[in-house]
């Protein structure tokens, strides 16, 4: 619908400032040397940019109240945030390859300044929807949701720039088992449409896409933004990430949820999130995790289309 010319521009992130592990910032070199712009190219698609961006550390960045790095994560996510709403406005399809998911700040609030009516699927084994006061971790990779929502009240100063444009209805969940409680109460308490792994057993994956989208896009219609943490995949499919739990989606399943949004037509932007590389025990990890990774990709990029 919106890409019937079939241009992405790929956005490289390799940013680590939203959590304590370093390596996610190898992330997208290692995706991009697994092949992904041929893959992309092979389905037709033209590949209109394909940069990575650079990330600076402020030479101090105290902690904000428990949050950890609060200006260079809001310095980087500004950044991502005006690249891929530039990108919309050039008519090409964002691709976002993190580095942390922290980066989603950028990516959702750069989808929503040019498609106010989007909506979200979140594909994560975490909710990431933690406020500034209800971190544990003081991890702002825990909290991206959060912060597009407007739930940080008060906004941390560093991250006044980011607006509320994400609101509870347009949200939806797939492949949760790792849930704070402070989260747990905010999920419940904005009614948001949240589908654990123990509903993907009960329903099958093929039900909860379909009640998932009838929850953020009961028309049909709205744009549809797909931010993917490899996390969500078990870690038998993608172990080198920084939190594996175990009990997630089968490389199948994951695939499914892609292919179904692809169906939609309506898919306009798509982030893939937390690779950490170096995490990998041995260089089979490293090679599936990435593989998986750019399997989901071309998925969401309509590669099963017949
Ligand atoms: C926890 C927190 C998280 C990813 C861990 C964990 C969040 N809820 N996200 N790994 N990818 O610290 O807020
Ligand atoms: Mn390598
Ligand atoms: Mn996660
Ligand atoms: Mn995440």
């Amino acid at each position: 619908r919106f890409y019937g010319r079939k241009n992405v521009a790929i956005l490289g992130c390799p940013f680590n400032g939203g959590q304590a592990r370093s390596g996610v910032e190898t992330g997208p070199l290692h995706v991009l040397e697994h092949g992904l712009e041929e893959q992309l190219q092979s389905l037709d698609w033209t590949i209109t940019s394909c940069k990575n961006l650079t990330f600076t550390p402020p030479a101090s960045d105290p902690d904000e109240g428990k949050l950890k790095r609060p200006r260079f994560v809001s310095e980087s996510t500004h950044k991502v945030a005006s690249e891929v709403a530039d990108i919309i406005k050039s008519g090409s399809f964002p691709l976002t390859i993190g580095g942390d998911h922290s980066l989603a700040i950028g990516t959702v609030s750069g989808v929503f300044s040019q498609f106010p009516d989007a909506c979200l699927i979140w594909i994560d084994a975490h909710a990431d929807i933690n406020t500034p006061a209800s971190t544990p971790s003081g991890n702002i990779h825990g909290c991206p949701v959060s912060f597009v929502m407007g739930l940080a009240d008060p906004c941390p100063p560093q991250f006044e720039w980011v607006k509320p444009l994400l609101k509870a209805n347009k949200l939806a969940y797939i492949g949760l088992r790792d849930v704070d409680s402070g989260e747990r109460e905010i999920l419940k308490k904005h009614n948001i449409a949240a589908y654990s792994m123990h509903h993907v057993d009960k329903f099958g994956i093929g039900k909860v896409v379909e009640m998932a989208l009838e929850r953020v896009n009961p028309d049909g219609s709205a744009p549809i933004h797909l931010s993917l943490d490899i996390d969500a995949l078990d870690p038998q499919h993608a172990p080198a990430t920084g939190t594996p739990v175990r009990g997630g989606l089968s490389l199948r399943e994951a695939c499914y949820i892609c292919e179904a949004l692809a169906e939609t037509g309506n898919l306009v932007s798509m982030d893939i999130m937390e690779c950490n590389p170096v995490l990998g025990i041995d260089e089979r990890s490293v090679t599936s995790t990435i593989s998986a990774a750019c399997s989901l990709v071309r998925c969401a990029m309509g590669e099963t289309l017949l």
